[in-house]
């Protein structure tokens, strides 16, 4: 393949906008964007910008008493002319994508002035790409899509034309945040805070045009080991000023820094712990280096003790988040966003939500989910991750009628806005994400984070329609091949909320024990009579407690725990008779010779698409369907051989 595919924003897309007259009005860098997006697009497609006399497009972005954020737009018909009104360049670059979306539509008949305006005010993407190539991660931490656009082996990167290209993607789908390095920081990514400053000034006037702040990821013990001071500890004096004079030097190079992402006290990372100081003095010392300039700390939530004994069954890794984090409500600046990854252990494919999430109505807290597939097929299977994150945006952590998650995230509940945020699943891939149907997954997360309440299948369908136009055979097939997908994954893989059974390291591919003996807390309990882990508080670990009624009362009796979680909170035995009707061992069985088939009908469905999508993206998605479709064959027949071996039960539908 030649050049790098255009994603979501092919020349094609804006065909509309792009064949007519069209006025710009406003200045600034953002709307410069906006001028330079529908130039290309005239020149492309024979409209014309124009200055004056008529248009029938006008974008204009103006003072307006009634509106107070920049990141809304409005837009309508006036008589022949579409209107697109915002106060500020970032709204109306958010106003042209959403005409690129509609296409002809928005240029037909008449439309009252209709305002639209973000749901969630932190839409934010996190990259682990390191700047040293790491030994064992590589370049991108759980990346699956080539090397960094970043940086590349030690530096950041002297042509930054991908950044650019990716930086219009993302403005183009409302992102308006993203940490530039892993949340793992190594010696070289520290130094992105001190000497390696000017690089970053560079990365963030690529993002600026869009409208989107960076952020870096730093490290907990950087007083120590940039500084040269002889402690790390929160409340030390020394160290404050250290944080106070180095944040200061980064605002005079980068004005509009977004803040500082922490992973402390986890996996390693070095935190508040070694000096006796709790996650609060951690995020707090940070903080307040952040306030003056308006900066944020996103402080990650993802502590747990990694060197666990798997003999020792009183520790409950889906606690630890929320025993670390909850007793602290109330104790963080209100600069600090507490960032919680969506469910309590590790971005499976089912997990329930966090409790940590309706814990701390006190805190902004942030929703952290995971676009780069690391346990969920490495971007060589097809899994259309959208419906996960709808569902838990949706997730009513207090029952019917009460806040959802979304809410929490977006400063509609008690505490003011933390956001959404997910890992990046981008690199130097020149379909971007290894396979191309995976940028489906980007797209979807911007497009969610701006408005929760979009149906999958809708956000889904605005990705055809703008990466492949035109045809309602391709549309129809990749609705049949990726709607369903995540659910298919599951079907394939680790049962009814049990998670893990991944090869250990690599997460990629079927070892049922795997993680059984290993010190990381991810245990399914599988013996000769049942499978699963009591989590509840009569008998188990007491994780079920960590949530508010309703659901602490649903989570502790099997009798209603949902199916899909039921072995998330019980140990049960293989006979035990899910609300489907089947038992579990059964289930076990029948899902994944369910779900591996629905793998080979997606092929099938896909191999008709030859000639009708570029032969490029037909041949790399035809040559991962059958790496999807050899490795949901070997999930299949381990999982299922190792439950009938333990069980000793026979699967009914097997002669
Ligand atoms: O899912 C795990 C990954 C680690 C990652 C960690 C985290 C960046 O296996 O590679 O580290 O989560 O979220 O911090």
């Amino acid at each position: 393949m030649i050049g790098v595919h255009p994603a979501w924003l092919p020349a094609s897309a804006f065909r509309s906008v792009g064949s007519r007259r069209v006025r710009v009005t406003g200045d600034g860098p953002v709307v410069a964007t906006v001028r330079a997006e529908v130039g290309a697009a005239v020149a492309e497609h024979g409209g014309a910008l124009v200055d004056d006399g008529p248009a029938d497009l006008e974008l204009v972005c103006a003072p307006d008493g009634a509106e107070a954020d920049p990141e809304a737009f409005v837009v309508g018909r006036e008589g022949a002319t579409t209107v697109v009104r915002a106060i500020d360049g970032v709204g109306l670059l958010y106003g042209l994508h959403h005409l690129v979306r509609q296409g002809e539509t928005a240029f037909a008949g008449e439309a009252r002035p209709r305002r639209h305006a973000p749901r969630q005010p932190v839409r934010m993407l996190d990259h682990w790409d390191n700047v040293d190539v790491h030994p064992v991660m590589g370049q991108v931490e759980r990346g699956y899509s080539g090397g960094s656009i970043f940086y590349d082996d030690g530096v950041v990167r002297a042509d930054l034309s991908r950044a650019r290209a990716y930086a219009r993607l993302l403005g183009s789908i409302g992102v308006n945040r993203v940490g530039l390095n892993n949340v793992n920081v190594g010696r070289t990514e520290a130094r992105l805070l001190t000497d390696l400053l000017p690089d970053v000034v560079r990365l963030a006037d690529v993002f600026r045009p869009h409208g989107i702040k960076v952020h870096l990821s730093v490290s907990f013990a950087a007083p120590i080991t940039l500084g040269g001071l002889p402690t790390a500890d929160p409340l030390d004096p020394a160290v404050r000023d250290w944080w106070a004079r180095t944040t200061t030097e980064v605002y005079a190079a980068i004005p509009d820094f977004g803040g500082y992402v922490v992973k402390a006290d986890s996996e390693g990372q070095p935190g508040p712990f070694a000096y006796g100081r709790d996650h609060a003095d951690g995020a707090n010392a940070l903080a307040r280096a952040l306030a003056p300039f308006g900066g944020t700390v996103f402080w990650r939530a993802f502590v747990y003790d990694h060197r666990q004994d798997w003999r020792d069954r009183s520790t409950d890794r889906a606690r630890a988040a929320y025993d670390n984090f909850a007793p602290l409500d109330g104790a963080f600046d209100p600069n600090v966003v507490v960032q919680v990854k969506s469910g309590p252990m590790d971005f499976q494919v089912r997990e329930p939500l966090s409790p940590v999430i309706a814990a701390m109505p006190r805190t902004r807290l942030a929703i952290e989910f995971q676009v780069t597939q690391e346990y969920t097929g490495h971007q060589k299977h097809v899994c259309h991750l959208v419906p996960q994150w709808r569902e838990v945006l949706g997730f009513e952590p207090w029952g019917e009628g009460r806040p959802t998650v979304a809410d929490v995230a977006a400063g509609r509940a008690a505490a003011p806005a933390g956001g959404v945020v997910a890992v990046s699943n981008v690199g130097d891939d020149p379909f971007w994400t290894g396979h191309p149907l995976a940028q489906a997954n980007l797209f979807g997360f911007g497009r969610l984070a701006w408005d929760d309440r979009l149906a999958p299948e809708a956000v889904l369908d605005e990705w055809i329609g703008l990466t492949f136009p035109g045809s309602p055979t391709v549309r129809e097939a990749l609705h049949e091949v990726m709607d369903g997908s995540w659910l298919t994954y599951e079907r394939y893989t680790a049962p009814l909320g049990v998670g893990f059974m991944v090869k250990p390291g690599e997460h990629y591919g079927p070892s049922v024990d795997g993680y059984e003996y290993s010190q990381w807390g991810t245990y399914h309990f599988a013996d000769r009579d049942g499978v699963g882990v009591d989590r509840t508080c009569a008998t188990g670990t007491g994780f079920a407690g960590q949530f508010p009624k309703p659901w602490r009362d649903r989570y502790e009796s099997v009798a209603t725990c949902p199916d899909e979680l039921l072995l998330f909170f019980h140990h049960v035995p293989y006979d035990h008779v899910l609300h489907s009707g089947t038992t579990v061992v059964q289930h076990i069985y029948d899902t994944h010779f369910a779900g591996r088939e629905e793998v080979r009908r997606m092929a099938e469905t896909w191999a008709r698409l030859e000639g009708d999508v570029p032969p490029a993206v037909f041949d790399r998605v035809t040559e991962l369907l059958a790496e999807q479709l050899r490795s949901a064959t070997e999930w299949r027949d381990h999982v299922n051989t190792y439950f009938w071996r333990k069980s000793g039960v026979p699967d009914l539908r097997q002669k």
